[in-house]
């Protein structure tokens, strides 16, 4: 059986996972599922990168050891290994580098490079990206900062082991020129063009300012730079120097790298030249994907733009943000994530499209013939070559895009079928043939196509969505061995009278505001959930002068109408007599709480000299004052009232 190897990069555990980081390893998931899919000894390998300055930092602030820090991002209340499982993360083994095994491992490492010459001791003179841990030439900076996050660096000068990267420089060249070990090809210009043109230079790998690391113990006043620490995961997850597992002996390595575009450099340049110093073989590819941005920045937690997986994949399900994350941003480039898109792509691919496919045919074969399909399916027509031939041609092509590193490009390929499938209803008419006795053998023919259409889809669906795959064909009626590789590629495998098992609604259509309030209160209650209690007292709140606060003018306002915002879900439309004489207009985004009809004639507090703000094209002339609180989870508002002796316009003070 062919051995196939794919792994993530490892995670940095020094704060929350984000939607930048699921996507890698849901794609990495999706690879490896794959494989197995086709029939390999698939070993997928994920963890954690532990060591390093910034977390030794970040505990210290924290008062806590760093591995009891990293400990609790790890293994911690949705911490990083809750995510893997809630996400249907199929890895077979999971490193962390603070592992017995992988610390002997890269000592053993160190040490068979220092006694080859390869590793060898000098002064470090340089430049220092602490959020990064990376060293750079003062050549290599981007106006003075670092090249890949463009933050201040510091100097840095200390005894340190040096590895002779210069040594491989020819040899790595031509590996990116002339091989295809760095994927997308369009990364091997960047790569040979900012670095090896320029000359590579030796590379410092090791540290005496920090102890958090692996300690080099032929000189332990020396930690192992935390790049050689981390990127040789890959190999002692296997065994590779370490007695804990003997894999790589088995032949699962060379395997598969895929990483994200900012460690492209330490992946086809530092990577292979310190497996070429070993004289080990290096991995089959590397494949250096792009960033989920947002609003065009990238996604990092300090610009408080963090979008919590958990979160997400709570509110709209696992498969459902598996599949977004896979058909949405091509492979290899960058792409904008919003959870507008995220839910267009819901209704859109998910609810419309195949959702639709499998609860149309399965009620109609429900309806039509109780659920079982009978054998006379006479009367093939010309019609149904198209689609025959689409569905029948659908695996090669999968593969292809697959094998290329594009899935979204197979999920194209499965989703024309499934609109031609949606096509091929309405031009057979199935309601109409079922009007006729005599086209029974017609629809009946009609609606297995449709069967066969949506389980060949369903088989090559599977690494994506693996758990809504396994619903779909209990609907269809598709036992195991019609759900396999093979089967993906041979039209007519489904038997022929086939009994469909009707149930629940696959990808429920969404209601984008509703959708968009749920996800805005999940997130506010998540963050409230993470506050210590002690910030949420009223009087750490900022305060505000007390001129400052006498400026805002407070009124009793009478509603003399009240109506729902056309198109809005959350809008009323309120007509105030504030006592001017002039009605005063203020909208506001109360609906969930208030029927219009139920405020007309109440006495409200509004603040009516803020600036008019336009909204759904009305102008809202200030804002009136609700109490707010959160009950079992839920918001609860109340519009301030008073009662009728105070008269419109009375200002409060
Ligand atoms: O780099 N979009 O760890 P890490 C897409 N420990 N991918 C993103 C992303 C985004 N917005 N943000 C992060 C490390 N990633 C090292 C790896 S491997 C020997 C050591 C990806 O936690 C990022 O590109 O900073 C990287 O591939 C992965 O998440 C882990 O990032």
């Amino acid at each position: 059986m062919e051995k196939y190897y794919i792994t993530t990069p490892i995670y940095y555990p020094s704060d929350k996972l984000h939607i930048g980081h699921t996507y890698c390893t849901v794609a990495t998931d999706t690879f490896a599922r794959y494989k197995r899919l086709q029939g390999c000894d698939v070993m997928f390998l994920t963890g954690t990168d532990e060591h390093g300055q910034k977390i030794e930092d970040k505990a210290r602030e924290a008062g806590v050891s760093p591995k009891e820090f990293v400990d609790k991002i790890v293994e911690g209340p949705r911490g990083v290994l809750d995510l893997w499982k809630l996400m249907n993360i199929s890895n077979d083994r999971f490193i962390r580098t603070t592992d017995d095994y992988h610390v002997q491992s890269i000592q053993r490492i160190f040490k068979r490079m220092f006694d080859k010459g390869d590793i060898y001791k000098g002064t470090y003179k340089g430049k220092y990206c602490k959020p990064c841990e990376s060293f750079w030439t003062e050549s290599q900076l981007k106006d003075g900062c670092c090249p890949d996050c463009g933050r201040p660096v510091e100097d840095a000068e200390e005894e340190a082991y040096f590895f002779r990267l210069s040594k491989y420089a020819d040899r790595i060249r031509d590996l990116l020129e002339n091989t295809d070990f760095l994927q997308p090809r369009s990364r091997v210009n960047e790569m040979v063009k900012n670095f090896i043109d320029p000359g590579l230079e030796d590379l410092c790998v090791s540290r005496t300012s920090f102890d958090w690391g692996v300690p080099i113990d032929f000189d332990p006043k020396h930690v192992a730079y935390v790049w050689m620490d981390a990127l040789f995961n890959y190999i002692t997850a296997l065994g590779y120097e370490n007695s804990r597992y003997d894999d790589y002996e088995k032949g699962y390595w060379p395997g598969v790298n895929i990483v994200g575009k900012e460690i492209v450099r330490f992946h086809s340049i530092i990577w292979p030249a310190f497996l070429m110093s070993l004289d080990e073989p290096l991995p089959k590819h590397v494949f250096g994907h792009g960033w989920l941005l947002l609003d065009g920045g990238k996604m990092s937690k300090s610009k408080g733009n963090v979008v919590d997986p958990y979160i997400l994949a709570e509110q709209f399900g696992v498969d459902a943000l598996r599949f977004f994350l896979m058909r949405t941003f091509p492979f290899g480039s960058d792409g904008n994530f919003s959870t507008e898109l995220l839910i267009q792509t819901i209704n859109t691919d998910l609810a419309n499209d195949l959702g639709n496919l499998v609860s149309r045919t399965t009620a109609m074969v429900d309806k039509y013939f109780g659920s079982t399909l009978p054998a006379d399916q006479r009367y093939q027509a010309e019609m149904d070559d198209n689609l025959k031939g689409m569905v029948s041609g659908l695996r090669d092509k999968y593969q292809a895009a697959m094998d290329s590193f594009a899935p979204h490009k197979a999920l194209e390929e499965v989703f024309r079928v499934v609109q031609r499938a949606n096509k091929y209803i309405d031009e057979n008419a199935p309601w109409a043939l079922a009007k006729n006795p005599e086209e029974l053998p017609r629809l009946a023919c009609v609606l297995y196509h449709l069967l066969e259409a949506t389980r060949v889809c369903g088989v090559l669906l599977t690494p994506f969505m693996p758990d809504s795959c396994e619903k779909l064909f209990a609907q269809i009626g598709a036992e195991a061995e019609v759900r396999t590789w093979d089967s993906g590629a041979r039209w007519g495998a489904l038997p022929k009278t086939v009994t469909v098992r009707r149930g629940e609604n696959l990808f429920p259509r969404l209601d984008m505001d509703k959708a968009l309030d749920a996800l805005e209160a999940a997130e506010a209650a998540a963050k409230k959930a993470d506050l210590p209690e002690i910030e949420l007292e009223p009087q750490l709140e900022e305060k505000v002068d007390f001129d400052t606060f006498c400026k805002s003018d407070f009124r009793a306002v009478k509603v003399k109408a009240c109506e729902a915002v056309k198109k809005s879900e959350k809008l009323l439309r309120f007509t105030l007599d504030d006592g001017t004489g002039t009605d005063r207009q203020i909208l506001s985004g109360i609906h969930k709480w208030y029927e219009p009809e139920d405020l007309v004639g109440k006495t409200l507090i509004a603040i009516v000299n803020l600036p008019p703000r336009k909204m759904m094209g009305l102008e809202s002339c200030g804002m009136l004052i609700s109490a707010v609180h959160t009950e079992k989870g839920e918001e609860c508002l109340h519009l301030l009232m008073v009662d009728d002796s105070i008269p419109a316009g009375a200002k409060l003070c």
